[in-house]
């Protein structure tokens, strides 16, 4: 057993992974986002995200576009790869700044 406390990307990575659990096990499977589940991860994990989208509709198409096999739920990869290009475009923006 590891005794050094985790790095703040190990506790980044064990968080995603419970912020997923805790949304998809809300209904239906629970190893997928329904779309409902997924609207309100982004309301409350995302909320500035979710604010920018309001008001037309790019909720809906980011929701849609994020749905990459179109079965109609997220699974887990398909959450990853969304949270990877989100943080690139969060990291792309931080370094125009500098
Ligand atoms: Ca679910």
């Amino acid at each position: 057993m590891c005794e050094t406390p985790p790095t703040k990307l190990e506790v980044a990575m064990f968080t995603l992974c419970e912020v997923f659990h805790k949304y998809a096990t809300l209904e239906g499977r629970k190893d997928t986002l329904s779309k409902a589940e997924a609207k309100l991860l982004l309301e409350k994990e995302m909320p500035r995200l979710f604010k920018a989208a309001q008001g037309n509709e790019e909720g809906e198409k980011i929701l849609e576009a994020l749905d990459i096999d179109k079965s109609g739920e997220m699974e887990f990869k398909e959450f990853m790869l969304a949270v990877s290009c989100l943080t690139c475009i969060c990291q792309s923006a931080c370094c125009s700044k500098q």
